[in-house]
């Protein structure tokens, strides 16, 4: 690589890759289902990668080679490029996101379930035995899944933990579910995905995740 260009590549990484880590990065996965996600992620994008270079392959045949593009006929081309390529890539896709996606889903209800009330433009989360605290921040315990019911007061927001979960709306009228797991105590945030005003970039939240027993004991302090 001239060296001009090996500066260039190596003062974008650091840029390229900054957008892989950090508070609200997908593919900086804390739980198993924001894993799911990242997975399902680098899948599309491999898949995309490879095609592109087919394509681009072939692209460059036509002008390189053209003898050995002219032998095959329009039909030919019409039928691997139509359909022999694209239904192995399709099903290989479509069905990872199935099954990536299918383990998101809330089966069932999980041991704990929190409300989260989103308001223009303040987020406030309801605690099982019933108290809430307004203060933009969600307790639940790390290590088991928890089910945050969403629900909106004005417009449409969306709730969104990019390390411990997928993305939901929250509508006003409606109940959403979604299920967040996080691996290990910790802080995480979240943010609404939705615009929803002027001061929707500033409708940020924080997750703390504790362990179960600190979890229980901060619930009892709460309602006491
Ligand atoms: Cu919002």
């Amino acid at each position: 690589m001239a060296p001009r260009f090996k500066t260039l590549a190596l003062g974008a990484t650091p840029l390229l890759l900054a957008g892989c880590s950090g508070e609200l990065s997908t593919l900086d996965p804390a739980g198993p289902r924001a894993a799911n996600l990242a997975v399902l992620w680098w899948v599309m994008l491999a898949g995309s990668v490879l095609l592109f270079a087919i394509v681009m392959v072939l692209f460059a045949l036509a002008y390189l080679r053209t003898a050995w593009v002219t032998r095959i006929t329009p039909a030919q081309w019409i039928i691997g490029g139509g359909l022999v390529l694209p239904i192995p890539v399709l099903v290989l896709l479509t069905g990872t996101a199935l099954v990536l996606g299918e383990q998101l889903l809330p089966r069932g209800n999980a041991p704990i379930r929190i409300e989260a009330h989103a308001e223009r433009w303040l987020w406030t989360f309801t605690y099982p035995d019933g108290h809430a605290v307004p203060d933009q921040t969600l307790h639940m315990p790390a290590g088991q899944p928890v089910d945050i019911v969403v629900t909106a007061e004005d417009v449409i927001h969306a709730f969104w933990v990019p390390r411990l979960g997928g993305k939901i709306d929250a509508i006003p009228g409606h109940t959403n579910v979604v299920r967040l797991e996080a691996d290990k105590p910790g802080v995480y945030w979240g943010q609404c995905a939705e615009y929803c005003g002027e001061g929707h970039d500033g409708m940020q939240f924080r997750v703390e995740a504790h362990t179960t027993e600190e979890f229980a004991a901060l619930m009892q302090g709460a309602s006491h």
